[in-house]
């Protein structure tokens, strides 16, 4: 069968369009990440072809003269592949494929092979594979059509397109595999997410190479590994932070996002990334110093609205102030987000005002409620004792005192529970309830 693994990359060049109305600058910051991401992959990027296009070529994407120009260069340069920051069509890469007799890949192709040689636990290797079966998939019939059209004649139609058929059955019979493993590892989680129901969870999410892993080893002793390359944390990580004040939360670091984010590979990190619907708290950690912080931003809010975490209670953290020169822009910044928290990871610049701004969230989710019910009714001291944080019962005579503390969710839960117990079932099920 066809060989799915990621692919080795080594001298490439990177392509780039400009479209009518798009800003130059911003396709340049774009083929910069591009860049960076071809070198987290193993690629040395070897040169970039910029092209100003007014329609996009169906054939090429870009011009055919272009595309003449890059397959010249692939030949003379012992170029391995050549790699679009545009989405291309199967029928585009064949072309470019056939022309340069190289490899043609796109973003998120760079993006799945980052991810597979990241990953480290079952759980993150089992995602990534799925997910790079599910891109691989559709793109079987490309690669087999090719091959009989190039070969073309008589012999060649029926073989190559029974391969094509035993190819797409094993992957699709892999990818149930894939889909069943993953299953397991959801129940697991769902059971570990119960046991840590009544803390505070804080969850760190961001663009890639925010600086989230650095603020978590910051915050407790994690030890997550931190690196100046994308998609370095691709496991959850959670810890439990105590603060002087005596105020505890969970804090968990997760995979970070980045522009056009495979959608499978979403769909696949669904385990991963319901950590975060699940937050109490969200901490939107931005490098504060690149110059693509708002579009940075945009992303990530968009993503989060894709998860279903955009309702979430957030809070934006600015990282890494201590690269910013200008210290106008931290000012201009603050105008902007007046909600904004400025701080560095790394020096440990202003985490305290970060703390009691976690502590003041903290103290805002949570109610302190005092009840009185009678003996008889005790079995409800066992349904408060069950949703909320601490619980303080004193007997008075016939009647049970109740002191109790509970995040506000949970309150409203007791109190329904307290009126009509019948509903306890139901109201169990919502909250494990998948989002994604
Ligand atoms: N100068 C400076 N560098 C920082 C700061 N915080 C993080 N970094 C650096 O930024 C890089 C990325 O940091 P990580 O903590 O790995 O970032 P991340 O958000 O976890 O990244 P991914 O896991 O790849 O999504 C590392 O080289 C860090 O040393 C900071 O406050 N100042
Ligand atoms: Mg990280």
């Amino acid at each position: 069968m066809l060989e799915i693994k990621p692919t080795e990359l080594e001298k490439v060049v990177i392509v780039g369009v400009i479209l009518p109305k798009q800003d130059k600058r911003v396709v340049f910051d774009h083929l910069e990440e591009l860049k960076l991401l071809c070198r987290t992959a193993g690629g040395e990027v070897v040169k970039v072809f910029i092209q100003d296009l007014k329609n996009p070529n169906p054939a090429y994407l870009i011009g055919k003269g272009k595309a003449e120009e890059i397959a010249q260069f692939v030949q003379e340069n012992n170029i391995s592949a050549i790699i679009f920051d545009e989405e291309l069509t199967p029928t585009q890469i064949r072309n470019l494929e056939n022309l340069a007799k190289c490899k043609v890949l796109d973003r998120a192709a760079v993006i799945l092979d980052i991810f597979a040689s990241h990953a480290r636990t079952r759980e993150a290797k089992t995602q990534v594979e799925l997910a790079q079966y599910e891109y691989y998939l559709p793109r079987l019939t490309r690669q087999w059509t090719h091959l009989s059209k190039q070969y073309g004649g008589i012999g060649t139609k029926g073989p190559g397109e029974t391969q094509i058929e035993t190819d797409r059955r094993i992957i699709k019979r892999k990818i149930a595999t894939l889909k069943h493993k993953l299953e397991e590892i959801d129940r697991q989680r769902t059971t570990q997410r119960k046991q840590r129901e009544k803390f505070f969870k804080v969850v760190l999410t961001g663009y890639t190479n925010a600086g989230k892993s650095t603020l978590l080893n910051l915050l407790t002793d994690a030890n997550v590994l931190v690196e100046d390359k994308l998609f370095a944390t691709l496991d959850s990580t959670t810890r439990l932070v105590r603060t002087k004040k005596g105020y505890e939360f969970l804090l968990s670091d997760t995979v970070g996002f980045i522009r056009k984010l495979p959608p499978n590979l979403i769909a696949s990190f669904r385990s991963t990334l319901i950590e975060i619907v699940y937050a109490d708290l969200i901490l939107h950690i931005v490098d504060a110093s690149h110059p693509n912080r708002d579009e940075q931003i945009q992303v990530v809010e968009d993503t989060l609205r894709d998860i279903k975490a955009d309702k979430n209670k957030s809070l934006l953290v600015f990282n890494k102030i201590d690269l910013i020169e200008d210290k106008n822009l931290i000012e201009l910044l603050s105008i902007k987000y007046p909600d904004a928290i400025f701080i560095s990871a790394e020096r440990g610049i202003n985490i305290n005002a970060l703390i009691e701004r976690i502590e003041k969230f903290i103290e805002e989710n949570y109610v302190e409620e005092e009840i009185i019910i009678s003996q008889d009714e005790a079995h409800k001291l066992a349904l408060i004792t069950k949703f909320a944080d601490t619980v303080e019962s004193e007997f008075v005579e016939e009647l049970i005192k109740i002191k109790f503390k509970a995040k506000k969710d949970d309150y409203q839960k007791i109190l329904r529970l307290l009126r009509n117990e019948e509903q306890e079932e139901d109201l169990e099920l919502n909250i494990d309830q998948p989002v994604i």
